[in-house]
């Protein structure tokens, strides 16, 4: 595929950029941290959605250049936000299968928030249940050597996976992101989904964990979280992924 060898050139000639979609503190109402996604406008086919793409790189191996890329990226534009005076706001960055299997990851971890002179726990990565469950044993070790980097962990897609509860209660993990899909069911009243939202939340505080609802898109989504006791909120209602001015645009008259 044309794609293919277009995505070799797409890093040197500044194809890539990242957005940032803002996470939002459901008692404070205001922004405490933003979650980085790839974006990639192709000279020819314009903007490819990472769905697309993000497998590519992997099948390529280009992901472990265009994942470190995105870490350094991200920890720049973090630091960035809090040198316009937005200080603590966090960063979460998408890791995946294959990143988390590189035995450079760690280094590369280090590497982006020292050469970015961020501090560690305003990073936060993002993995899904089924990655750290392929092989529990080996990936508490890596999550172990992360958090004692002091950089937090987040459960993307949580509710969707094969994690068991058992490792949930053993991981190093600091949040968890209950999957869009739940919000959408809670949108069209499927009570199942709500319940399942409730009880995700529940679970996240009992265990001492942050939680995160994705995909809010309505007032009445964002009402139902902030009764069911959720932490943060994340989603079209609040903002849509931006990029890094029009972000820092929005800190300023929303901070
Ligand atoms: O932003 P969007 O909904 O288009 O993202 C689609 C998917 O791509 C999401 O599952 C997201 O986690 C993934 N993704 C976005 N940015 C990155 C990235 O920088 N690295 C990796 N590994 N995945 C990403
Ligand atoms: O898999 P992950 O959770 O990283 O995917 C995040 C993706 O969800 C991003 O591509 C982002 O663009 C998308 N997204 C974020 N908020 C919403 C929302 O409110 N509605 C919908 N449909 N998609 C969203
Ligand atoms: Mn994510
Ligand atoms: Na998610």
């Amino acid at each position: 595929l044309s794609l293919e060898a277009d995505l070799r050139r797409a890093l040197s000639n500044d194809e890539f950029h990242l957005e940032y979609q803002p996470q939002v503190d459901l008692t404070s109402g205001s922004i405490i941290g933003a979650e980085a996604l790839i974006r990639w406008v192709h000279p020819a086919h314009g903007l490819i959605s990472p769905v697309d793409f993000v497998p590519m790189l992997e099948k390529t191996g280009l992901i472990d250049t265009v994942g470190e890329w995105v870490m350094h990226q991200a920890c720049e534009d973090c630091r960035a936000w809090h040198a316009a005076g937005f200080a603590q706001l966090r960063v979460s960055v998408n890791v995946s299968a294959l990143q988390f299997n590189d035995v450079e990851l760690l280094g590369k971890v280090r590497r982006a928030i020292e050469e970015e002179a961020l501090p560690a726990e305003l990073l936060e990565l993002e993995l899904t249940e089924n990655i750290v469950m392929r092989d529990p044993q080996g990936a508490t070790e890596i999550l172990q050597a992360l958090h004692s980097m002091g950089v937090r962990i987040a459960v993307d897609d949580f509710g969707t996976g094969y994690s068991s509860m058992a490792y949930l209660k053993t991981f190093p993990i600091d949040v968890l992101k209950i999957d869009q899909t739940f919000m959408r069911g809670v949108e069209i009243g499927d009570s199942s989904d709500a319940a399942i939202v409730e009880a995700s939340v529940l679970f996240a505080r009992k265990l001492g964990l942050e939680v995160v609802a994705e995909g809010v898109e309505t007032r009445a989504q964002l009402d139902f979280l902030r009764d069911c006791g959720c932490h943060l909120a994340q989603g079209f209602f609040m903002s849509r992924p931006l990029p890094q001015a029009k972000l820092l645009a929005l800190l300023r008259t929303h901070p």
